[in-house]
């Protein structure tokens, strides 16, 4: 009876200190785009929307109780393994380093668009934001991709499954530097995951619209007006990391903020 109880407790032991270092091994591995030597002090800030576990919430209860209600963020929902290898910054520079991207001004309206080959965006324009540029004299890579090109890579994206009905999803996919993020706006419903790094988002329902300049950065939103805001005009607010995906319903002002250099997908629904 004793033997049995200590190889059990071996065995328990055992598992958590092989979950442990798994755990470890992922929070490392930024794929190329970081390491873990790299100063990553920027706040994540409190975390006050539900997160799930895919398998604890039925697609029934996603409907009633998210869907049209609130964002959620989901754990575990799928299993991006295969994508996050092919979103290595190797392998995506070698498959898509002569290919053309399309930039995006990171303001709220105007959205000044300008073409680089994908290999010149990573050497001259991934790098962390700095604190006083305007989101409007910053150049974003998310969205606009052409999908015969990125096709091979995005056929390997398992999106998730809780879908609205009639609605199918469109994907936008982005690699940003530190500090760098999307200003308030809001569209569709629709899903956001990040494949390496972290990304803390920012939401209020759509009945209330956030305090924000449209040409400035989420950076300096979260330094200058943040801090200054009333306890009922705090935004719903996590950071989401590799294995979680972010719910947002219609209509939702949201922003973003990318904590390490990242690897995001969003799937629009629509
Ligand atoms: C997308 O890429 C393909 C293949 O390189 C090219 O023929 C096509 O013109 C591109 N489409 C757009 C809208 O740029
Ligand atoms: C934001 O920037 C755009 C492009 O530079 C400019 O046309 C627009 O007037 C600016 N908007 C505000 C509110 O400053
Ligand atoms: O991922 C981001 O930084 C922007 C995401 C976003 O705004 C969206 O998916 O609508």
């Amino acid at each position: 009876m004793e033997i049995k109880a200590a190889r059990l407790a071996f065995i328990f032991f055992t598992a958590a200190v092989t979950a442990q270092l798994q755990q470890q091994e992922e929070d490392e591995d930024g794929g190329g785009w970081f390491s873990a030597s790299d100063v990553r002090s920027q706040d994540e800030g409190r975390c006050n929307i539900d997160v799930l576990h895919g398998s604890s919430l039925s697609y029934q209860q996603f409907m009633e109780r998210y869907a049209y209600g609130r964002p959620v963020i989901l754990r575990g929902l799928t299993d991006n393994t295969k994508f996050r290898l092919l979103c290595s910054k190797s392998s995506l520079l070698r498959e898509y380093g002569a290919h053309r991207v399309r930039l995006s001004t990171a303001n709220t309206y105007s959205y000044r668009k300008v073409d680089v080959p994908f290999q010149e965006y990573v050497d001259e324009f991934l790098r962390p934001q700095s604190a006083d540029a305007l989101g409007s004299d910053t150049l974003y890579f998310f969205g606009d991709n052409n999908f015969t090109e990125w096709q091979s890579l995005f056929e390997h994206y398992e999106s998730p499954p809780y879908v609205l009905p009639l609605t199918s999803g469109a994907y936008s996919f982005g690699i940003a530097g530190p500090g760098t993020g999307v200003p308030f706006h809001w569209h569709g419903p629709g899903y956001s995951e990040v494949i390496y790094g972290r990304k803390r988002w920012f939401l209020y329902p759509p009945d209330q619209e956030p305090h924000f300049h449209p040409n400035r950065t989420t950076l300096s939103w979260v330094t200058e007006t943040y801090p200054n805001l009333l306890e009922d005009e705090a935004p719903l607010e996590c950071t989401i990391r590799p294995g979680e995906v972010l719910y947002f319903p219609d209509r939702w002002w949201h922003a973003t903020l990318n904590l390490d250099t990242s690897v995001f997908i969003s799937t629009f629904l629509g």
